[in-house]
């Protein structure tokens, strides 16, 4: 539908609103047959990078700005601010109207012992400073596999990425406030807006129970490996909850509330970031009190090298590497298959470089003659689960696919 309307648009405009949309003069734009599109408009061709990212991540949609990373480009250790993925829910704020010395966080709500606001400054002096390697997830990543297919993103495997976090802990925050003891949940509000524009409307307002909220682990961060957050990823501070859906860790924060109840702001309630509480049927219907807010993330993998798609020649081994994690647990250990999953070898895992962090996984592959092969890895957590090897659990908004991922890989 938007599709349409955007082509219909362009049509509309001729060739001076398909300039301005390639950010660039087309120079036989007056050969161009009358009813055609520029094919770099069609196949939404990307000629300017989202600000402050790579040009290869995959933007899904540009209003909310929704971009994912090739899975081959997440094979850094650590996942630079170029590569890390966005998801926007409404209109990020302009880099321009943010003044990092004058941004306030706001600490308020019914379980608050009072209300109190900290400016950026302030927090990094009063506070201790702690760096974590934290993995974040968007609920919905792998969403594109789900059969019938569920409305939204359709992320394939890049809405994750570890990155170094540095900031306050947010227990230290919320204790210099003070936390009364019918504390059950925070709540998040940030400074982008609405896609409507509508200033009284809130794009998400989410948060964790106070439980998580109260980890070792749970950042209040101003940096991104080393440097500013991108103002995509929330610039000029955030909420970082690893292990659990990254819609928990608000972007562009102002302001967190202590609620005496389950927080109730946009995108908490409904169906939204929630699976059913018991399994149920693809294509189910399901009522908004049978569905449950999701919270640690499943285990998953993600094979980085080499990118599908490999060719080599018989008799070469192949080198494999990728990531692992698994919500508020440790990785136990990743396997690979060449046979469709008929035998499992183990990978070598190591340790992660603290909680919560990703754990890399690598193996050498032989194979027995040449063909085509694929590679599937496959990850257990420290409770004996592991991945499905096919999708799992369906559910109406198609969260939590962490079925095993697999490349091709060409042996001649
Ligand atoms: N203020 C605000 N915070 C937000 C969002 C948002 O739209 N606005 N999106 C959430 C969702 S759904 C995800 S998956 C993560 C994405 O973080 P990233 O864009 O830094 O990768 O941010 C979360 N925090
Ligand atoms: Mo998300």
């Amino acid at each position: 539908m938007e599709k349409i309307n955007r082509r219909q648009f362009l049509l509309q405009g001729g060739i001076s609103a398909m300039s301005l949309a390639l950010g660039s003069n087309i120079v036989f734009g007056k050969h161009l047959p009358a009813g055609w599109l520029p094919v770099a408009l069609e196949e939404n061709t990307v000629f300017e990078p989202l600000p402050g990212k790579h040009p290869e991540l995959v933007i899904l949609n540009d209003r909310p700005i929704n971009a994912e990373t090739p899975a081959h480009l997440l094979d850094d250790l650590i996942t630079p601010n170029d590569l890390f993925f966005v998801r926007n829910n409404g209109l990020a704020p302009n880099k321009t109207s943010i003044d990092p010395d004058k941004w306030t966080l706001q600490i308020d709500g019914e379980a608050a012992a009072k209300k109190q606001a900290y400016s950026l400054p302030e927090l990094k002096k009063r506070f201790k400073h702690y760096t974590y390697q934290l993995t974040l997830e968007c609920g919905g990543n792998g969403r594109k596999e789900f059969n019938p297919p569920a409305k939204g993103n359709q992320w394939s495997t890049g809405a994750v990425g570890c990155a170094e976090w540095t900031g306050v802990r947010l227990k230290d925050v919320l204790e210099d406030t003070g936390i009364k003891s019918n504390a059950v949940y925070i709540g998040y509000y940030g400074k982008d807006q609405h896609i409507s524009g509508d200033p009284k409307k809130e794009p998400i307002s989410r948060g964790v129970p106070i439980h998580k909220a109260l980890e070792e682990e749970s950042l209040i961060a101003w940096s991104m490996n080393g440097k500013d957050i991108p103002l995509l990823n929330g610039y000029p501070l955030r909420l970082v909850f690893g292990g659990w859906p990254a819609s928990c860790s608000g972007k562009w924060l102002e302001r967190i509330s202590i609620r005496d109840r389950i927080h109730d702001g946009a995108k908490m309630k409904g169906q939204a970031y929630r699976i059913p509480c018991k399994p149920v049927a693809p294509g189910s219907k399901v009522e908004d009190k049978d569905m449950c807010i999701i919270e640690s993330m499943p285990v998953k993998s993600l094979i980085t090298f080499p990118k599908t798609g490999a060719m080599i020649k018989k008799g070469q081994s192949l080198p494999l590497r990728g990531h692992a994690w698994a919500g508020d647990l440790r990785v136990k250990s990743v396997s690979y298959s060449i046979d469709f999953g008929s035998t499992w070898k183990k990978c070598d895992l190591r340790a992660p470089a603290n909680r919560l962090a990703w754990q890399h996984f690598s193996a050498e592959i032989a194979f027995p003659e040449s063909g085509y092969y694929e590679v599937w890895a496959k990850a257990e957590d420290e409770n004996g689960i592991s991945q499905p090897m096919l999708l799992p659990g369906w559910n109406p908004k198609g969260y939590l696919n962490n079925a095993c991922h697999r490349i091709a890989v060409k042996v001649s």
